[in-house]
């Protein structure tokens, strides 16, 4: 079977509706498919300051949540990043080929440094696409299911493949993105024209999932659309009643043009009122599955380790022949 691979960070909280319509529904879809392989992505959440208690709870957290989505340890294979040591290693030897200028040109490190202060931004988060590049290449992944915010990192990804291919030999495939057009970015609640974002400015625009589902049922009804009153989908336009076509269209898989139809003469209201029920009815269950995870955490961590196993074959072996490539003196 082709491969995929994935991660998340361990998020403090939860994640939120954007990472789940835009990441994770398509990692539970393909693990019917594909060889597929997912992970929490802790390495990258210490490019940021972390309290040591709460990443190794968000860590738990994180794939609880994963595997209340849907993903099955049977089906797939789900660890967590830093039980895998060779992304780190595979990481030194890419940052070895990426260009500073290269890397300066990220975007994403240009939003976050920023959001940060340019002072106190670390190495880390600089170099964090590349630890993405080792993190792809080490399982040899065809595919990589993301939302848009990532298509850079993807194609960073493919330089550095390439690259490395021509300069030592084939050694890494050459990973496309999987991003699919209808969820590719979900949008902020309150300002339908920014991605929905755990570092949202209010509040109010993000849809954690493991909110109470009052809360939610609130946010979806305060939801920012236009003073018009037609329900149209037309993202330039109405960016804000678009989005909400596009959360409801996922989580009932009815498609936009059907529902557009079922709205027609009716408020907006009546789409808020009725989606709001759509999301508590897919959040409810979801926070029970996502508890019941984290009240078992042998389970959950037995699952880990199984997966870590699993991973680790694979990227030993990638990362043993890129050593060889590189012209590491074996360590017998
Ligand atoms: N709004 C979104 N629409 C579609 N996909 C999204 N993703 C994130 N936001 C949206 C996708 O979710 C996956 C995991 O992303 P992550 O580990 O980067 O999670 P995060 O950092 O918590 O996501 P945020 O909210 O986007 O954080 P900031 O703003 O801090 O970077 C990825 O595949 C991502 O594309």
């Amino acid at each position: 079977d082709p491969r995929v691979l994935s991660g998340i960070q361990p998020t403090a909280g939860s994640f939120h509706l954007g990472n789940y319509l835009g990441a994770v529904r398509q990692w539970v879809a393909l693990q019917e498919s594909h060889d597929a392989f997912y992970m929490v992505v802790d390495l990258h959440a210490i490019t940021v300051p972390q309290d040591p208690a709460e990443l190794r709870a968000n860590t738990r957290l994180a794939a609880a949540q994963l595997l209340a989505a849907g993903l099955d340890p049977e089906r797939c294979t789900l660890f967590v990043q830093s039980h895998v040591p060779e992304h780190a290693q595979l990481a030194w030897v890419m940052n070895c080929l990426t260009g500073f200028g290269e890397a300066s040109r990220m975007t994403q490190f240009k939003d976050k440094s920023a959001k940060q202060g340019a002072d106190r931004a670390t190495v880390g988060l600089f170099t964090y696409p590349v630890l993405q590049v080792a993190d792809i290449l080490l399982y040899q992944a065809n595919e990589v299911p993301v939302g848009e915010d990532q298509r850079q990192h993807i194609e960073l990804t493919r330089d550095l493949a390439e690259r490395f291919n021509t300069r030592f030999g084939d050694t890494f495939t050459v990973p496309a993105p999987y991003i699919l057009k209808e969820t590719a970015k979900i949008y902020d609640l309150q300002d339908p024209t920014a991605k929905m974002s755990k570092s949202a400015a209010n509040p109010k625009g993000l849809i954690n999932l493991l909110d109470d589902p009052k809360t939610t049922a609130k946010k979806v009804k305060s939801a920012v659309t236009d003073t018009d009153t037609v329900i149209r989908f037309d993202p330039e336009g109405k960016p804000g009643v678009s989005n909400l076509l596009t959360i409801m269209s996922t989580l009932t898989g009815t498609p936009v043009d059907d529902l557009v139809e079922g709205y027609e003469g009716k408020m907006y209201g009546a789409l808020k009122t009725d989606l709001a029920e759509i999301v508590v009815d897919f959040v409810t269950p979801f926070r029970t599955r996502t508890q019941e995870y984290l009240d078992d955490p042998e389970t959950l961590d037995s699952i880990l380790a199984k997966g870590a196993e699993k991973a680790r074959a694979v990227a030993a072996e990638t990362l043993a022949q890129t050593y060889e490539k590189v012209g590491f003196l074996p360590a017998k």
